[in-house]
């Protein structure tokens, strides 16, 4: 149809992204080879086709493998400036990416390696290509509370380039509340912070994200329509809500895209965008994200624009700067 330039051409952000699950099986084969270390995988085609998952847990075990071949700071930089290059082509032009350092510091890769080179990459794409960033911590909650706060005391010398911090990984049993403390810290210390809730754990989650650890975002939050006063509560405190569809329909949180919560939400006035969250695991990149809604939902030109609008004024940018977007 019609709208599918439409779709290309419209400035937008992106708000959820692992830049992790970003990596390409083809850049798993080439920063293999470069590294000296063998896959347990013959190809690249063979690797694609083992990202097949029936829940989160499952994709997380393949992300976690996956990511293992980032060791330098120029592989960091690599994956950084690979995907800087295709938010440019689908006129992306701003991004808040998420980094799992526990994850790496469990291989032994130096928190310093990780941030240089994603930092440089960002700084690269400033430069370069005219995108705009944020960098967001994110804490693993199947980990401990004290595994998060000696990563917070370990990333004290990199704050200057780190913009807020997240909380991801295996939601169901690891509720917001486990992390309480942890997030009154970031938050004294003067950072935004954002946590993943109600993808696959229940409402209560995002309550407690919202009201014990006082986000500044919720990421996916799909969840939160099952509980009225919450939504109530979304609409009016215009709390954001980072949707990721073509995730959602690879991890089963939904069974199909029809029946995907985003109308809903956006009917009831909560302030919800849409991203790509892992796109090189879920079969598309954030343009994917809008044309796949577009095939399966019966989403007008004007909502296309409000979701594109939403990513702007849910972003970290200071409002000068959100003002020439939208
Ligand atoms: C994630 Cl889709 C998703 N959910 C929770 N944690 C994650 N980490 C990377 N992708
Ligand atoms: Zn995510």
């Amino acid at each position: 149809t019609t709208l599918l330039p439409f779709i290309e051409q419209m400035p937008k952000a992106e708000l959820h992204l692992h830049i992790e699950g970003s990596l390409e099986p083809e850049m798993v084969f080439a920063l293999a080879c470069r590294n000296g270390l063998q896959l347990p995988y013959p190809d690249v085609a063979s690797l694609r086709q083992a990202y097949d998952f029936s829940n989160l847990q499952e994709f997380l075990d393949v992300y976690y493998a996956g990511m293992a071949v980032l060791r330098t700071r120029q592989d960091f930089y690599d994956l950084t400036w690979a995907y800087l290059q295709r938010a440019q082509q689908e006129r992306i032009v701003h991004v808040e990416i998420f980094f799992d350092p526990q994850a790496h510091l469990e291989r032994g890769i130096p928190l310093a390696t990780q941030i240089d080179g994603i930092h440089a990459a960002l700084e690269d794409g400033q430069r370069q290509l005219g995108i705009s960033f944020r960098l967001i911590l994110s804490f693993l909650r199947h980990l401990s509370e004290e595994s998060a706060f000696q990563t917070l005391e370990q990333a004290m010398p990199y704050l200057n380039r780190i913009d807020g911090f997240g909380l991801d990984s295996s939601e169901v049993g690891h509720p917001p509340e486990k992390f309480a403390r942890l997030f009154a810290r970031c938050r004294q210390l003067g950072f935004k912070i954002c946590v993943h809730a109600g993808e696959e754990g229940p409402p209560d989650y995002v309550q407690q994200a919202v009201n014990l650890l006082q986000v500044d975002r919720i990421d996916h939050g799909n969840r939160a329509l099952e509980d009225e006063a919450l939504l109530v509560q979304l609409a009016a405190r215009q709390i954001p809500l980072t949707l990721c569809p073509l995730s959602n329909l690879k991890l089963h949180v939904v069974q199909q895209l029809q029946q995907h919560p985003l109308l809903k939400l956006l009917q009831r006035g909560l302030l919800v965008t849409i991203n790509s969250d892992d796109p090189a695991y879920f079969g598309g990149y954030l343009s994917a994200n809008y044309r796949a809604l577009l095939e399966h939902l019966p989403i007008s030109r004007e909502q296309l624009r409000q979701l594109a609008c939403n990513s702007f004024t849910a972003s970290w940018l200071p409002a000068e700067d959100k003002a020439v977007w939208i």
